[in-house]
């Protein structure tokens, strides 16, 4: 594992699986996507992964939206711009692929299907290296999104077989927690560094009550911090979260605490690879 004396503070502030009725808080329109970048770029993020929604606030692939989404943070916020390949559960591989076509700075790609929930999040093995393929040819930086054990096996034979990353370092994103996934203990995060490619960097995000031991497990294993209200909607026992700006304000704090301050964005594009400009 690359050792960095900085922490990546991600926000993933939106996901696909809220609804803006019983979330009224969930930033969906544009508008409010840009200012929840703005906020937690302040308190200490360098990069948003990114799920949009359409005018009902469904979750959407729109590839217009798409393109104006990527534009507007890059213009009103030095964020690394992730766009989520992986979408909501129900999105056809076709769109999850032509999400590449909107060129962000870096996208996700999960290395495997899991259960999620009561559904089933699908991540064949050709679906997977045309993902990877593509990123490749259009020097988009992946971010390995990583829901159970065994998909960092994947991982390994993804790099074996098809070469480095755009960008030649390699960024993993523990999604802990999740149910049908591994589950979101420090025990569990010990474990899976294991199996995390040489020189790989990687971050941690545990879903629901999980998110404190994760970022807590993260920091002290030298891992960076993914946060948002796209993994969490509670702040503490009986607390909602009053926004992303919060968790990503806390992942920063803590980041402090450990003697690993908030990476700069220019200091993440460097660690992970990402180009400064497009
Ligand atoms: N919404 C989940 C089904 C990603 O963004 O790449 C998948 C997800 C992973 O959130
Ligand atoms: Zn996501």
């Amino acid at each position: 594992m690359t050792a960095s004396s900085g922490t990546l503070v991600t926000v993933a502030p939106t996901g696909a699986e809220h609804s803006k009725a019983e979330v009224p808080n969930l930033p969906v329109t544009l508008e409010e996507l840009v200012r929840t970048g703005q906020d937690c770029e302040r308190v200490g993020a360098s990069m948003i992964h990114v799920h949009i929604r359409d005018a009902e606030a469904r979750p959407s692939l729109d590839q217009g939206l798409l393109k104006e989404t990527v534009a507007a943070l890059r213009a009103e916020t030095g964020l690394i711009v992730q766009l989520s390949t992986g979408g909501a559960v129900t999105d056809p591989e076709e769109d999850r692929l032509a999400v590449l076509d909107a060129m962000p700075d870096s996208a996700s790609c999960t290395m495997g299907t899991v259960n999620f929930g009561d559904a089933v999040f699908m991540n064949r093995w050709e679906f997977i290296v045309e993902l990877h393929k593509r990123m490749q040819e259009r020097r988009i930086v992946p971010e390995y999104e990583i829901f159970d054990i065994g998909q960092l096996a994947s991982l390994n034979r993804l790099l074996d077989e098809h070469g480095a990353p755009a960008g030649g370092h390699v960024h993993v994103d523990l999604v802990m927690g999740v149910p049908g996934g591994m589950p979101g203990t420090a025990e569990m995060l010990t474990s899976a560094l294991r199996l995390l490619p040489e020189g790989a960097s990687f971050s941690a995000t545990g879903v629901g009550r999980t998110t404190l031991p994760v970022m807590l497990a993260s920091l002290a294993s030298g891992g960076h911090l993914r946060v948002g209200m796209e993994d969490t909607l509670s702040y503490a026992k009986g607390e909602r979260v009053r926004d992303n700006a919060q968790l990503a304000a806390r992942a920063a704090a803590l980041s402090r605490i450990a003697q690993r301050p908030p990476l700069s964005a220019e200091q993440a594009r460097g660690m992970l690879g990402v180009q400064q400009t497009r």
